[in-house]
Order: C-alpha cells, then sequence, then structure tokens
C-alpha cells in the first residue's frame, strides 16, 4: 500500500495527511481507517500525543479520504527519525517547508539496519547478457551461483566464507597480478604502490594464490576501520555508497571469464583486490569514501545519481598528476590490463577535475572510458568531493559516531 504523508509544518507540530491505497485503487473505508490507525500507533510509540485528527476528502484524488493528523511536536531528532521509521514501514514521506518540498527516502542508520543494503542486485544477478565474456558458458554460470549463495546469506559481522579457486580461475588472477604489477610503478599513484606492499606484507597478496576477502577484510579493519562484506555482483549506488557510510565495502568475491582476462565490464574480485582496497588502506582515502557515503544517506535520487556519477570519474577512472606525469587511482583502471595502458598513454582525453562538470558527465559501462577527469592529488579529490557534497539539499544533517559505529542526526 502507498500512503503519502506530507509534513507541512516544521516548528511546533506535524500535520500529517495519509492516503490509503495504490494510486489507481480506492480503498474502502475500513482499509482507509486501519491506514490510520498504523499510523496512529507508530506516532503514539514515539511519545507523541495526539492533538487533533480529522478526516477530509483528499487534495490530489477526490474520492480518496486522507487524514489531517495534528500531534504535539516533540523535537526535530525524534520527528525525523520518525519519519525515517514510517518510510521503513513503506510509507512516502514529503518534507515541505519554506525552502523546499522533497521526498524523504529511507537510510540505514546503523550496522544491523545497513546490512539489507547488500543483498538487492542490479545486472548480471543470475543471467549473463551477451556483452558479457561469460555469456553462454554454462559451466562459468554455474560457477557463480557458488559465489551469489555466500553473498545472498552472509551477514555482516561474520566471518566471510573461504572459497577454494580452480586451477583455471588461479591462472586468471596470475595474469593479471603479475601484468598489473609490471604497470604500477609507471602508471598507478604511489598511494596504490603503497597500499600493494603492505598488502603483500600482511594479507596474503601474491601472484600465485586469490587473497581470501576474510583474511583481506581484517587486516583492512585493523588499518583503516574498513571492512569487506560479499556481493553477488552490481549492487545498487544508494545501497552501495550506504554501505559506505559505515565503512563497509562491497566485495564481489568471483573472478572474471578466463576467455577475456584484460577486460571485464562488471566488478570481480581482480576488481575489488587490486583495484580498490589498496587505496582503502590509505586513511585519508578512507575517510573520504566514508564522507562521501555519508553524504548520500537521505539524499534524493536525484543526488544519488550525482554522487556516484561523481564516484565513477574518481574512485573508479580517476587520475592524478605526480611529478607532470598522469597516473591512475582509479579502481577500474588499476584492475584492467587494457586500461591501465591506456588512461596515462597520449592518445587518451583527460580533462581537470570540475566536480559539477563532472556529475552531468554521461559514461559507457562497458568498454574502455572516452575521457578522463585528472586532479592535482587524492587530497586534492577529497577537498573538491566534501565542498561539493556539502550543497546536497536534505533538511537535517548526519555525522558519524564511532563509539556506537551509527549515525547521529541534527538539525540546524
Ligand atoms: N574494467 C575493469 C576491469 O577490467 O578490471 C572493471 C570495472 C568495474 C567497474
Ligand atoms: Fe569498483
Amino acid at each position: 500500500m502507498v500512503i503519502n504523508f506530507t509534513c507541512k509544518q516544521w516548528s511546533s507540530v506535524i500535520v500529517i495527511s495519509s492516503e490509503g491505497a495504490a494510486p489507481e485503487t480506492k480503498p474502502s473505508s475500513t482499509q482507509a481507517f486501519s491506514v490510520l490507525i498504523n499510523a496512529l500507533k507508530m506516532l503514539e510509540s514515539f511519545g507523541y500525543t495526539l492533538k487533533h485528527v480529522e478526516s477530509r476528502p483528499s487534495s490530489s484524488a477526490k474520492e480518496r479520504l486522507e487524514y489531517l493528523i495534528t500531534l504535539d511536536y516533540i523535537d526535530a531528532v525524534t520527528t525525523i527519525e520518525t519519519l525515517r521509521q514510517l518510510i521503513g514501514k513503506g510509507y512516502t514521506i514529503t518534507w515541505t517547508n519554506q525552502n523546499f518540498s522533497e521526498r524523504i527516502v529511507w537510510f540505514p542508520r546503523d550496522i544491523n539496519e545497513v546490512a539489507s543494503c547488500s543483498k538487492a542486485l542490479y545486472k548480471y544477478g543470475s543471467e549473463l547478457s551477451k556483452d558479457h565474456p561469460g555469456h553462454g558458458d554454462l559451466e562459468y554460470i554455474e560457477r557463480r551461483k557458488v559465489f551469489a549463495e555466500i553473498a545472498m546469506n552472509y551477514k555482516v559481522g561474520d566471518d566471510i566464507p573461504n572459497v577454494e579457486y580452480t586451477k583455471q580461475e588461479l591462472e586468471t588472477w596470475k595474469y593479471i597480478y603479475t601484468h598489473q604489477k609490471k604497470y604500477y610503478p609507471t602508471n598507478a599513484c604511489m598511494e596504490q604502490n603503497e597500499g600493494i606492499k603492505l598488502l603483500e606484507e600482511h594479507a596474503g597478496y601474491c601472484a600465485g594464490a586469490i587473497p581470501q576477502l576474510d583474511a583481506v577484510s581484517k587486516y583492512l579493519k585493523g588499518r583503516t576501520g574498513y571492512q569487506l562484506c560479499p556481493v553477488v555482483g552490481w549492487i545498487h549506488s544508494r545501497d552501495f555508497l550506504a554501505l559506505l557510510a559505515f565503512r563497509i565495502f562491497p566485495c564481489t568475491q568471483y573472478i572474471r571469464h578466463h576467455s577475456r582476462p584484460q577486460y571485464t565490464p562488471e566488478p570481480d574480485i581482480c576488481h575489488e583486490l587490486l583495484g580498490h582496497v589498496p587505496l582503502f588502506c590509505n586513511p585519508d582515502f578512507a575517510d573520504f569514501s566514508q564522507d562521501l557515503g555519508l553524504a548520500s544517506l537521505g539524499a534524493s535520487d536525484e543526488w544519488i545519481t550525482k554522487l556516484s556519477t561523481l564516484y565513477w570519474f574518481t574512485v573508479e577512472f580517476g587520475l592524478v598528476w605526480e611529478n607532470g606525469k598522469p597516473k591512475a587511482y582509479g579502481a577500474g583502471l588499476l584492475s584492467s590490463c587494457e586500461e591501465i595502458e591506456h588512461c596515462v598513454s597520449e592518445k587518451a582525453e583527460r580533462k581537470p577535475l570540475i566536480c559539477s562538470e563532472a556529475v552531468l558527465a554521461t559514461y559507457p559501462e562497458t568498454g574502455l572510458q572516452p575521457y578522463y577527469f585528472i586532479a592535482q592529488s587524492i587530497q586534492e579529490v577529497k577537498n573538491k568531493m566534501t565542498e561539493f557534497s556539502r550543497s546536497i539539499s536534505k533538511p537535517f544533517s548526519i555525522s558519524f559516531d564511532k563509539e556506537s559505529w551509527s549515525v547521529q542526526i541534527s538539525t540546524q
């Protein structure tokens, strides 16, 4: 059932109107009434006292009823938490005040609530589309199910099950690892080179074996407080960013198809372990990834698109200058044998990173990127993105509390 709640006033009372049932159907009187009862029950559990309630024909659909509920105002934080819980129960809430009118979106506040965010699949869920190198390879598709199973059953906080990789999988890894390592000293940023060194010393990185996510996650946790969580494949941008807010990085565990080790159109374990994890060893980079995640919590769909586009052009495909030379720090570049060469070559088009421009740029999800955004340093990327995410309009601000590993909501 879809219910619209409009929060009309902010300062002293909350006025809520509700409409029962999906827009196409006219709810029965008892249905409409049970919507009211359920809303009141929830409001009561938050400590609200009902001052007044009246029903009237809905302003948007005449044949439907809407309820105007007036409550004693408690405080801003309780209001937001109430609205958040109502959204969690399936209510759609539009927050309206003199500055804007925007739909409020549910977001997780702690590690238990964020757990569901790694489950929603975006694409390549159970079968591989035509542009995927593994398309039609039944053995490969079958193998992917083993990894899907692990990801679907995983609960944040558990140990990540270790996987015994096949000979063919190990060969693919060895090819990529050896190839990329040759290019990192010249084509990758220094943070990447430092990360790889640390991971070789402490987390079992080597050409001969695919490091296990569990061991890598435990090492990262000790170093920068980030942990890995296995996922089936692409997940929705909103969920991806929400996980980052809690210092959780969603990680695929399967490996790309052996027929094309040089390039994959979707994330795989090579992309995660060679592209993302080394940078997560850097405390500044880890902080900045979390900030991006925090900025996404409760943001509108439009902002989520902007933030994930920015993520694409920086964390996935970004370049930085180092001693007058372009170097890769984007994970999609660091894990691709083809693109690590291409991105710093004469052939590649590079534009200075301007966030307001990058968020509007379009990109192909498969194939080499047509252009790249380049910054002076990782520090500059961080500063620019922090400044940019300040322009997100939200009726509240969010901060992270390290003690409870949860977010605190406040209003200005
Ligand atoms: N194209 C990258 C690679 O081959 O490693 C993966 C990109 C995933 C976003
Ligand atoms: Fe990635």
